[in-house]
């Protein structure tokens, strides 16, 4: 089939007309079982944990837009990295970036530690010398955030991946902050690409999902597609079909998130209540010129440090209602949080501290209301910082 450009893809990958009706919009295919023929003989499906019609277009359509071989979709983002995490053996050592997602350190430290003995290193992957220093007989993967969440430090992807390559490591992207429309993990070496669908994938809010696309590597996707029906984590056909759905829009949606973050980001720049700006677009982001590199634009996230302390944070954050106090991010609404009390809380104090995790830290989604709107509210709230 021809490969279509990506706004094509987000909207017809992975999907037919039904065959049965022509419905154009692949059908919420609500059924846990599948008739069969004859025992073993059936069309493909014979149980909605193992394979799901409208699952199976959901996962074709992500394969095709991080430009990966198989897709998989999962009950939320941390159900995709646990099935990536399962394909490893008991003991292996994995390497990961710092600053992270507070569910996936979590994951990492609370969970897989000891149900599955693994061991973790955190460090910042940008620095190539102490990454290759970490490399041990057991290493088995290096997991990346990039942008990471939420200091937005951007990994140069294809020196991790090189040097993963040169010692014959798994290497995984979460890629959940840039999309496959801004940042194509695979074109830089990565093997593995995970996302939480929750965010600008599905794109309004009402979903919890998790994506997992392999690139080339047929013998690991196998594995997951067992872990998957294993262990059971699987999305919905209901969840699948407004991923699906969400995806048709994402291209547009990621263009008109970047117009207004960039416009926010110099906004709070020039402002006298703001102490600093992390927003890789800004001129001021010591990693510009990578990011310039690396994604096609900057992104819907904005961090910033305000003036003052945690009084001055509650009180602004108290402010806004148009950028709604939530955790989350990628939705078409804007959201406010701070990381340190809320999606970051996991993480222990001494490391949120060595990343800039601060008490003055707020983190931004932009969203796609109409930016005077925006700008008119943060001017607004500023004023009881
Ligand atoms: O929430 P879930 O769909 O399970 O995805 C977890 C996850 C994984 N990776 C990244 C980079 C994430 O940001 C998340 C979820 N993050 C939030 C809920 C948040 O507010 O940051």
């Amino acid at each position: 089939m021809k490969k279509y450009k990506l706004s094509t893809r987000a909207i017809h990958a992975g999907q037919e007309p039904d065959e049965a009706t022509g419905a154009i919009m692949t059908p919420i295919y609500a059924s846990s079982t599948f008739v069969q023929q004859s025992p073993g003989v059936h069309k493909g499906y014979d149980y909605s944990r193992s394979g799901n019609p409208t699952r199976t277009a959901l996962e074709n359509c992500m394969a095709s837009l991080e430009d990966g071989q198989w897709g998989f979709a999962f009950a939320s983002g941390l159900a995709a990295e646990n099935a990536v995490l399962d394909t490893l053996e008991a003991g292996s050592h994995i390497i990961a970036m710092e600053d992270m997602y507070g569910g996936t350190f979590r994951l990492f430290d609370k969970v897989k530690k000891i149900s599955a003995a693994l061991e973790v290193t955190y460090l910042d992957l940008n620095n190539e010398q102490e990454l290759e220093n970490s490399i041990k007989g057991n290493t088995r993967l290096i997991w990346v955030e990039t942008p990471t969440n939420p200091m937005l430090t951007i990994v140069d992807l294809q020196k991790v991946a090189a040097l993963a390559k040169k010692h014959g490591i798994l290497t995984v992207c979460d890629n959940t902050f840039a999309s496959p429309v801004l940042q194509k993990p695979f074109d830089f070496g990565i093997d593995v690409v995970v996302h939480s669908a929750t965010k600008y994938l599905n794109g309004h809010s009402d979903v919890i999902a998790g994506i997992v696309v392999v690139k080339d590597d047929r013998e690991l996707a196998e594995k997951i597609k067992f872990i998957q029906k294993a262990t059971g984590g699987i999305l919905s056909p209901f969840d699948s079909f407004l991923v699906l759905r969400g995806l048709k829009t994402l291209p547009l949606r990621m263009k008109a998130h970047c117009s207004n973050a960039k416009k926010i980001a110099a906004f709070l720049e020039n402002h006298p209540k703001v102490e600093k700006v992390i927003y890789p677009g800004l001129e001021s982001f010591p990693q510009h010129e990578l990011a310039k590199k690396q994604m096609k634009d900057f992104g819907g996230m904005i961090t910033f440090l305000l003036k003052g302390g945690i009084e001055e944070s509650r009180r602004f954050l108290e402010k806004t209602k148009l950028f709604a106090l939530a955790e989350s991010l990628g939705g078409i609404e804007s959201l406010i949080e701070h990381p340190a009390i809320m999606t970051h809380a996991s993480i222990p104090k001494e490391m949120r501290e060595k990343l800039g995790v601060a008490d003055n830290l707020v983190r931004v989604s932009v969203g796609l209301e109409d930016i005077e709107d925006l700008l008119e509210e943060l001017e607004e709230a500023l004023r009881v910082v």
